[in-house]
Formats: C-alpha cells, sequence, structure tokens
C-alpha cells in the first residue's frame, strides 16, 4: 500500500555532510521524495513534533538539539513507507539497536545524535507531514 512517511535529517547529519548519503539510501530502496526543505526549526514546532516525549529527561536536550542548526525536512512515499525508512533507518541506539548496513548503524554513535527521524505509525506520519508540510 503507498504511504507516506516523514523523514528528518537531523542538524547532525547536515552538519556531517550526509544528506547526500541519506537521500541515496531512501531512492535505491525504491522510495520517491514527494518534498524536501532545508530549514531551522522553533522550539514551537520541536516540542510539537516531540510531543509523546514531553517530560522525559531527555526531552529538553533533544528540542535544544534539534532547534541548533538547519535540518532537511523531507515526505517520503511508496510501498509501505513507514516501516521502510524505519528499517533503513535502523534502531533508536545507533551502537546498541541499529545494525550494520542501516544509517543509524553506520554513521551513528551517540543515541541523540542518531542522524535520522522517520514516522512511527500511520498516524504519526499524518500529524507530522501536516506539522511540517501543511496542505501537501
Ligand atoms: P525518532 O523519533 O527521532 O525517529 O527516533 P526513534 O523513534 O527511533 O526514537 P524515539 O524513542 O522516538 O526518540 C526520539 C529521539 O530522541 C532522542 N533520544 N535520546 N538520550 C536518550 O536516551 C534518548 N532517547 C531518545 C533520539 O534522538 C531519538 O531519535
Ligand atoms: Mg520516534
Amino acid at each position: 500500500m503507498t504511504e507516506r512517511t516523514l523523514v528528518l535529517i537531523k542538524p547532525d547529519g547536515v552538519q556531517r555532510a550526509l544528506v547526500g548519503e541519506v537521500i541515496a539510501r531512501i531512492e535505491r530502496k525504491g522510495l520517491r521524495l514527494a518534498a524536501m526543505d532545508l530549514r531551522t526549526v522553533s522550539v514551537e514546532v520541536a516540542r510539537t513534533h516531540y510531543a509523546e516525549h514531553d517530560g522525559k529527561p531527555f526531552f529538553d536536550s533533544l528540542v535544544e538539539f534539534i532547534t541548533s542548526a538547519p535540518l532537511v525536512a523531507m515526505v517520503v512515499e511508496g510501498d509501505r513507507a513507514i516501516p521502510a525508512f524505519r528499517q533503513l533507518a535502523g534502531g533508536t541506539d545507533p551502537v546498541e539497536k541499529a545494525t550494520p548496513g542501516t544509517i543509524r548503524g553506520d554513521f551513528g554513535l551517540i543515541t541523540q545524535f542518531n542522524l535520522v527521524h522517520g514516522s512511527d505509525s500511520p498516524e504519526s506520519a499524518a500529524r507530522e507531514i501536516a506539522l511540517w508540510f501543511p496542505g501537501l
């Protein structure tokens, strides 16, 4: 089933010049870009995006990090795009969970700086796409 997912290349991915690498992996998987934008986001957008984590110990530093520098936001579409991108990304902890061959497993070391975000469910994808690309 064709679906859409919200992907972020977080500020660490942009600063480490991994934008092309991430996009290449998305395209080689067979997924397509439906929208893409380089932007620096407000604290309000970051807090809304990560609202499910409000109150957790890492929330404030996560919001500070996400707003610290430009990131690349995109809408990626294709068959089962939501789980397909999560598979490309790998688990949240780049060492303990992400395996080699995934974006986080190949390039990540620290959980907070795990390079990419991908929506985790159809409900999250709908909410996040409306937040990042209203009207798409
Ligand atoms: P994301 O939402 O960014 O795609 O990542 P995820 O689903 O794999 O992980 P999630 O549990 O939603 O956590 C969101 C982001 O918060 C940071 N984090 N830091 N220090 C920590 O223990 C910790 N735990 C999570 C990571 O940047 C994670 O991607
Ligand atoms: Mg998440």
